[in-house]
């Protein structure tokens, strides 16, 4: 198949979705197009049947807001004629299913079976699209897609709560992980030394929006700095970084956490934690504490979301309700002060992560799903 893949190319857990599924479907034979405006983080420079195209905004003096989605619209449209692609496949919705339905529309004449087919990540819909601003395009962009897809059952749930979606048929493919990749055996310990050769880490990954409630990462650590000899990592960059920095101040824990900004690459990283934590408002999924989990990094949040589709609570990891610090600290010193049962819930995360979570098994759900697409066009 000729596929086009939009994503947010920057940071953030829809951006690493797109770029793996993108690079997996290619090793699998698809030809694959980025259609973005910046190379996606995750792309390395080159790979077979992997292609790139950016889109170019124009600048004009009248345009205080340059129209990003249009820009991306015709450009879609472009790639689709140029390369005779059979799908257009967006993640995140915002504006990312509003162009590709103008490309649709744009296309009708020459290529009328042109399928959009739109994968909804989170605060597409838990947030932006439930802004005023957006609602009414959120729903219409949706509704207009060939095919829908959600990562967990909470987001869909969720979408047909929001957006009512009369007809919406929503199916549920879950992240996914490269168990090659997040595999603690494969890295070096050397990286745990430069953070605290005798001490515990605990470690954080997120884009530090407020969503994530990063105080609460550092709220969580000084209380378990308190009786286990610990650091606290963390990796990422945002608005809230400030305030997290803020916060180690005032808990006088400044000369025990790190802030090591964005980083790429975070298997080998994570592969030198002992717990990850992940405190957050409201999560779709939580990639990032599956990448914990495959890394045998067992995970303390909160009950928020589709994180429960993710962390076994109790087996895997501890959730707890939002801002519940107590309970949180609480749970994380269970879990690290008994080496048993630490073992016991690394070896489980990150076996089940590879039972439920292998890319592998996931891509072929997103080829079945293409499949059915392409079949009920013709
Ligand atoms: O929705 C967002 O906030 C952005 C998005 C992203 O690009 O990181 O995150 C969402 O998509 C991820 C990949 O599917 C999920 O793992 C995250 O849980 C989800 N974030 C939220 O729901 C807050």
């Amino acid at each position: 198949m000729k596929i086009g893949i939009t994503c947010y190319p920057t940071y953030g857990g829809s951006g690493a979705v797109a770029t793996e599924l993108g690079i997996a479907l290619a090793r699998r034979g698809h030809e694959i197009h980025f259609i973005t405006y910046q190379q996606p983080f995750r792309l390395p420079s080159f790979l077979p049947r992997i292609f790139f195209h950016e889109v170019d905004v124009g600048r004009y003096p009248l345009f205080e807001y340059p129209p990003y989605d249009l820009a991306l619209a015709v450009r879609m449209h472009e790639v689709v004629l140029a390369h005779k692609l059979d799908l257009l496949h967006v993640h995140y919705a915002i504006p990312h299913a509003t162009s590709a339905w103008i490309a649709r529309e744009m296309l009708a004449p020459t290529r009328p079976d042109i399928r959009v087919l739109t994968t909804l990540h989170g605060t597409d819909i838990t947030i932006v699209g439930q802004d005023p601003s957006f609602h009414a395009i959120t729903k219409f962009s949706i509704e207009q897609s060939d095919g829908l897809t959600a990562v967990s059952r909470f987001l869909q749930r969720e979408t047909v709560r929001a957006f009512g979606c009369t007809g919406c048929q929503i199916e549920v493919i879950p992240n996914f992980i490269d168990p090659e990749v997040y595999d603690r055996t494969r890295y070096k310990a050397a990286l745990r030394d430069q953070f605290a050769p005798a001490d515990r880490v605990l470690m954080h990954i997120s884009n530090f929006r407020p969503v994530k409630r990063v105080r609460d990462v550092v709220k969580v650590f000084a209380r378990v700095r308190e009786q286990v000899p610990s650091v606290l990592v963390m990796v990422g960059d945002g608005p809230d970084r400030v305030h997290a920095e803020a916060e180690a101040r005032e808990l006088g824990v400044e000369d025990r956490v790190f802030f090591l900004g964005k980083i790429e690459t975070v298997a080998p990283l994570l592969s030198a934690a002992d717990l990850f934590l992940l405190p957050t408002q409201s999560e779709s999924f939580g990639l990032s504490a599956l990448e914990a989990l495959a890394s045998g990094v067992p995970v303390v949040g909160t009950n928020a979301g589709g994180l429960p589709e993710v962390v076994r609570d109790g087996e895997t990891g501890a959730l707890c309700p939002v801002g519940d610090i107590d309970a949180m600290a609480s749970a994380a010193l269970d879990i690290l002060r008994d080496r048993d049962r630490w073992q016991a819930m690394s070896a489980l995360a990150a076996r089940d992560a590879r039972e439920r979570f292998a890319i592998d098994d996931v891509v072929e759900q997103y080829e079945s799903f293409y499949d059915l697409a392409l079949t009920l066009r013709s």
